[in-house]
């Protein structure tokens, strides 16, 4: 019995199905998760000693690999001064004042620790500001475990959501409707029946939680026309994408300015930080200044904001430069390979899916006719060969800005590996 397994064993005993987060079990793809024992730049080792390059890269969150020196040392010199005083401190305006600069709709931000505090606050933000009660949210989004999105589309388009999870009661569901992602249509066709009702649309510009998928032509946009033309405000949920798909996020990518966005996972630099934020009219209903209660004891913790401050200084546009470059080889690099195998693959910077079917989706619906066993034949191939992928075919793939051409090849070869073994059933 690996050291893993073992773990396993004894962390279900204690914690619930062993891990602290569902998807880390793997039970969308069989076989039970390494336990990782330690990250070392690009590489993650788990407790037998077995080595993968990291695909993952904790869900997206790092950009610089494991442990990166400056980041390390950023952390190191906070600690080592006070982990948190519940109090203001001027670490916290200089982020602010980064973040401000890098993300073109944040005029005054709001820290936080996770990606779902981040839209649940954003959410609680656009209800008070517009005196509204109604949500959009799309299908296949997914904007972290708070009631208020942890919503299914109902029958039939943009009709009330119905409770994505036990305990989030109907009432809470029927204040959030549900629209098929990138169907333009479907969202002109709600905002002209009920435009006046409705407090806030959240999306994420790049879909990264039904595996990777794009904005079409138009998508963002049409959002962005009909918010403004009924007073409701644009979420940008850009917890994934955000300082991922480039350095001042999708927004910056695809020219189009949300009312509020939230930041997550790179954001703060491999802690627990997260952030929203956006025009400062907005913003400033937020208590103190105005009466939109939000708060939390550890938002803005001088240990969080020095591994936050030391990832965007490291963000340069160089590094952006040669990320684009490094995941635009890895695509070309497994496009043959995908297509013999009849799968389809999108890819948006340096994230990225491999889907089993054979023409790319661009809706949830599309992507729930993907071959699931197919994939999970294929995860595990990869993860075999040393390459450590999503272990579902609802999740991106993500690249790392400190991969050498090496790690590269190591990625390519891996993958068409683990597509053979797919195939072969
Ligand atoms: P957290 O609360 O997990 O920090 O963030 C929630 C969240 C919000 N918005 C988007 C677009 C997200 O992708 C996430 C979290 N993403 C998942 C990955 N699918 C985190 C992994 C997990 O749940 O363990």
């Amino acid at each position: 019995m690996s050291r893993s397994s073992r773990w396993l064993e004894r962390g279900e005993k204690v914690i619930p199905g062993g891990v602290n987060s569902p998807v880390r079990a793997f039970k969308a793809v069989g076989g039970s998760p390494p336990f990782i024992a330690r990250g070392e730049g690009i590489e993650i080792v788990d407790e037998d000693g077995h080595r993968y390059v990291d695909c993952i890269c904790s869900w997206g969150a790092l950009m610089l690999g494991h442990a990166p020196i400056e980041v390390v040392g950023a952390i190191t010199k906070a600690a080592a001064q006070g982990s948190t005083f519940g109090a203001p401190t001027s670490a916290e305006v200089e982020l602010a004042e980064l973040i401000v600069q890098r993300v073109p709709s944040i005029e005054k931000v709001r820290l936080c620790s996770s990606g779902t505090e981040s839209t649940m606050h954003a959410i609680r933000l656009a209800r008070g500001a517009t005196g509204r009660d109604v949500i959009v949210k799309f299908d296949g989004c997914y904007h972290g475990a708070h009631d208020a999105v942890l919503v299914g589309a109902g029958s039939g388009v943009a009709t009330f959501g119905i409770p994505g999870s036990p305990g989030v009661p109907a009432d809470t569901a029927r204040n959030t409707l549900v629209v098929p992602y990138n169907d333009i249509e479907a969202i002109e066709t709600l905002f002209a029946a009920r435009g006046a009702e409705i407090a806030c649309v959240i999306v994420e510009p790049v879909a990264g939680n039904m595996g990777c998928i794009p904005p079409r032509e138009g998508f963002l946009e049409t959002l962005r026309r009909v918010t403004s033309e009924h007073g409701s405000v644009l979420i940008f949920d850009e917890v994934m994408c955000g300082l991922r798909v480039a350095r001042g996020g999708a927004q910056e990518r695809y020219g189009v300015t949300p009312d509020l966005t939230c930041l997550g996972k790179i954001v703060g630099g491999g802690l627990p930080m997260a952030a929203f934020g956006g025009k400062a009219e907005l913003m400033d209903h937020l208590s103190p200044v105005g009466p939109v209660y939000q708060a939390g004891t550890l938002s803005g913790n001088p240990v969080a904001v020095a591994a936050a401050r030391a990832t965007l200084e490291a963000l340069t546009p160089e590094l952006y430069e040669e990320l684009e470059q490094i995941s635009a080889e890895v695509g070309r690099g497994i496009a043959e390979a995908v297509a013999y195998h009849g799968c389809s693959m999108h890819r948006v910077g340096s994230m990225f899916t491999i889907f089993f079917r054979k023409d790319a989706p661009w809706s949830f619906e599309e992507v729930r006719e993907c071959d699931f066993d197919a994939f999970g034949r294929f995860f595990r191939g990869a993860l075999a060969g040393g390459v450590y992928l999503p272990p579902s075919q609802y999740e991106a793939a993500f690249l790392s800005a400190r991969l050498s051409e090496r790690d590269v090849q190591t990625i390519i070869t891996g993958i068409e590996a683990a597509l053979v073994a797919a195939s072969v059933g």
